[in-house]
């Protein structure tokens, strides 16, 4: 059973960088269709119980249940990208993580290129993410609902640049958009629990 989780901040705690109107449909329409959808594709497939990632896991690359797979991880997606953002974040982390990304990435500025080079360069709709994989940290891109759970990465950080989530603020320059989630919207607190 998927579930719609409320946004852990009110819908205007983005603004201006991400406004209230755009959280309003990105959050109430759109991701509350891929749970709806999802749920109703999961009907009488024994799945409906299953933890999500373990849906996800399981059913990647069939592409009978591309369906299924599409809703339920946009639904995985969406409640791990609201986490990634918060009120005045972004800008270079500190502790674990930062020591990681200096051993592993070459430095935060070499982490900032290349997030913004994978979300920019994502042709049409998809995901940038920072995850580990093994005990390594790796950005990567996805396409359309796709995850780095399906390659046995595990995600830290991600960017969605499907266009329901800038347009109505940015337009058609994501650029910008990705520019200002890494400068005032990553929550770092967040990528370093998920670090361990
Ligand atoms: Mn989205």
């Amino acid at each position: 059973m998927l579930t719609l989780p409320d946004l852990p901040y009110p819908k205007d705690a983005l603004e201006p960088h991400i406004s209230a109107k755009t959280l309003e449909f990105h959050h109430d329409k759109h991701h509350n269709a891929y749970v709806t959808k999802g749920n109703d594709l999961l009907k009488g497939t024994g799945m409906e119980n299953e933890d999500v990632e373990d849906i996800i896991k399981k059913i990647a690359g069939d592409d009978s249940k591309s369906g299924i797979f599409n809703n339920v991880a946009q639904v995985w997606n969406h409640t791990f990208y609201w986490h990634c953002m918060k009120k005045v974040g972004g800008g270079k982390p500190t502790g674990r993580i930062a020591e990681k990304i200096d051993s592993d990435l070459g430095g935060y500025d070499k982490f900032v290129e290349e997030f913004k080079a994978a979300g920019a360069g994502q042709f049409g709709s998809g995901w940038a993410w920072l995850a580990l994989e093994g005990d390594k940290l790796k950005i990567v891109k996805t396409l359309n609902a796709d995850n780095p759970l399906t390659k046995g990465m595990k995600p830290l950080l991600t960017v969605d640049v499907w266009e329901h989530a800038y347009y109505l603020d940015y337009q058609n320059r994501r650029p910008d958009y990705l520019t200002t989630f890494v400068d005032h919207l990553i929550n770092w607190d967040f990528v370093s629990k998920n670090l361990g």
